[in-house]
């Protein structure tokens, strides 16, 4: 009996030890897994900076951390990103602030006609704000970087070659960047990008208020042949990160995403830049796209209407508790200060 059951035991060890090593991972396997929710298509330049990314983590990590990236907003939409990282529906996503007007009083100063030129010096500034400030509007969430996107320009189906043509113009934008385009006599029709494509096929919009490189990326320059440059407001963006996924990272980990903060501002910034000279020059050769420059007087008359949304942001910082005066001297000195890099 005994020696039938010495043998029952052996196998039961050999079988739990047998099932054990099946369940063990393989070596290397992540013993992190996040999410990464992202609004618009995987082309776009919010999505090929996540990728990026996604890339650094698993080097950096040695492949601990596996980063599932999940563009074209098929885990979460443009407009319930935000919600969706807060309630853990994703561990990380990527924000468009001028799609949630009046929730970001201070980082939304960037949706503003502050004179930047480029996405990089725009995305630096714009870290450097947030570093600076810690805004309260951020408390909920962990904030892993931060980027905006290239000044904004008009590309339309018809030309708009003087502020006269803009009048009534029903014309696609979001945020203060709506507000800029009201302030010039066109007609805002605020949605967010992902929205945008069916909305110039439908006719809804005669074009769009944004950076050059959605001419190529999501191929606006077959149905916007006119490109009005105004170099006016950058959009800015937040990539975040639930706080109980952030807080449940062992420390190692949480170190490098904070070392990637800057940097990634940075490699976006530049990123964009360089893609937005790709894409014109792109639109030109398949589309024969025209650029379009407004007169000296119509510029002067652009910035002579668009300064009270200035104003006006000051104004609501101030009532948030903010100062907006000094938050406006902060980023006109780190423009200057990347401008001039
Ligand atoms: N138009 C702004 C910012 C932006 C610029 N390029 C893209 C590409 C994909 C999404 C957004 C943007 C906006 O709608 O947020």
């Amino acid at each position: 009996m005994i020696r039938t059951g010495k043998i029952a035991g052996m196998f039961a060890v050999l079988a739990i030890f047998a099932a054990m090593l099946c369940s063990a991972a393989p070596a290397g396997a992540a013993d992190i897994s996040l999410s990464y929710a992202n609004f618009p298509p995987a082309k776009t330049f919010p999505c090929v900076q996540m990728e990026r990314w996604k890339q650094e983590v698993e080097k950096r990590t040695n492949g601990k951390v596996l980063v599932q990236t999940y563009p074209g907003s098929t885990l979460l939409g443009a407009k319930n990103t935000l919600r969706g990282v807060m309630q853990g529906q994703a561990d990380i996503g990527c924000i468009s602030l001028a799609y949630h007007p009046g929730v970001f009083p201070l980082c939304s100063v960037f949706e503003l006609p502050l004179g930047f030129t480029s996405a990089t010096s725009a995305s630096l500034a714009l870290w450097d704000l947030y570093e600076k400030y810690q805004p309260e509007e951020f408390k909920k969430v962990k904030v892993l970087t931060m980027f905006a996107s290239a000044p904004s320009n008009l590309m339309t189906k018809t030309p708009i070659r003087t502020l006269e043509d803009i009048k009534g113009m029903e014309l696609r934008a979001s945020g203060i960047l709506s507000k800029i385009l009201e302030s010039l006599g066109a007609t805002p029709v605020s949605m967010p990008m992902s929205a945008t494509p069916e909305a110039l096929q439908k006719g809804v919009v005669k074009g769009l208020f944004s950076s050059f490189e959605v001419l190529k990326d999501l191929n606006f320059a077959e149905i916007c042949r006119y490109e009005t440059v105004t170099n006016s407001a950058v959009y800015p963006f937040a990539i975040i990160m639930n706080m109980n996924s952030w807080n449940a990272l062992p420390d190692d980990v949480k170190k490098i995403f904070n070392d990637l903060g800057r940097e990634q501002a940075e490699w976006t910034g530049q990123y964009m830049d360089q893609h937005v000279k790709d894409s014109l020059d792109w639109s030109k050769e398949k589309y024969g796209i025209e650029l379009v420059t407004l007169s000296d007087a119509d510029m002067k008359i652009v910035r002579e209407k668009t300064m009270p949304l200035i104003e006006d942001w000051k104004e609501k910082a101030t009532a948030a508790g903010i100062d907006g005066a000094a938050v406006l001297t902060d980023v006109e000195a780190a423009r200057q200060k990347y401008e001039a890099q």
